[in-house]
């Protein structure tokens, strides 16, 4: 073991810090309209970094992250999500579930897969690889999911836009990214600026009592 690195901040400073991370927090938005200005790369390599600082089951960190730039990939990506998205609108998707997402205003269309400068591809380890043996991975859409909140959330911090977007089934991306057998895709986030047009759907988040209840002390 090692010594906790830790510096404790006055209450005053934590009661701030929790109301500007809140204030940040309630600016994000799901985007799906991009523009197609560059963005440095070590920014998406820097929220990839944070991510990865994510807890995780055993610490097995059983993720891997796959950053693409090449248009020509991001071409193929685009092809085979609409391929999936078009079963989707066209029939697999049942009509209960149409309804539940007709205020987003969605269809089978996904230009953003390439206008994005970048997509970034969250991998799940359903198992671990350590010489070709299986080493079993612990809590992991748990860990994987963590990680990607923390990936979304340093998307935001920086000034950037994402969708945790999962056409469905996702199986095509192992294939085109030639991922091992071990690995299933768990979130496709296009990021980048939002298009100066970009219009995000009018809902709002449920109030706080309706999403937390709070077990008091007794006096
Ligand atoms: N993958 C489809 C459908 C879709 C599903 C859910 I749940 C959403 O929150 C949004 C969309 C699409 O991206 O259009």
């Amino acid at each position: 073991m090692i010594r906790l690195d830790y510096t404790r901040p006055e209450e005053r400073v934590v009661v701030r810090n929790a109301e500007a991370f809140l204030r940040l927090m309630r600016t994000r938005r799901s985007v799906r309209s991009f523009s197609p200005d560059p963005v440095p790369r070590s920014v998406v390599e820097d929220c990839v970094r944070a991510a990865a600082t994510a807890p995780s089951g055993a610490n097995q960190q059983p993720w891997h992250f796959v950053i693409v730039e090449d248009p020509q990939t991001k071409h193929r990506i685009r092809v085979a999500a609409e391929k999936e998205e078009e079963a989707f609108y066209d029939g697999r998707a049942s009509s209960e579930w149409l309804e539940a997402l007709s205020p987003l205003g969605t269809d089978e269309h996904k230009p953003f897969l390439e206008i994005a400068p970048f997509l970034v591809v969250i991998f799940a380890q359903n198992y671990g690889l350590d010489r070709d043996s299986r080493v079993k991975h612990y809590y992991v859409s748990e860990s994987v999911g963590i990680a990607a909140g923390f990936f979304i959330a340093a998307v935001h911090n920086a000034g950037l836009v994402t969708l945790s977007h999962t056409p469905s089934p996702m199986g095509f991306l192992g294939e085109i990214l030639g991922r091992p057998p071990n690995e299933r895709a768990f979130l496709l986030l296009p990021v980048g600026y939002p298009s100066s047009d970009a219009a995000v759907p009018d809902i709002d988040r449920k109030p706080f009592d309706e999403i937390a209840t709070v077990v008091q002390r007794r006096i």
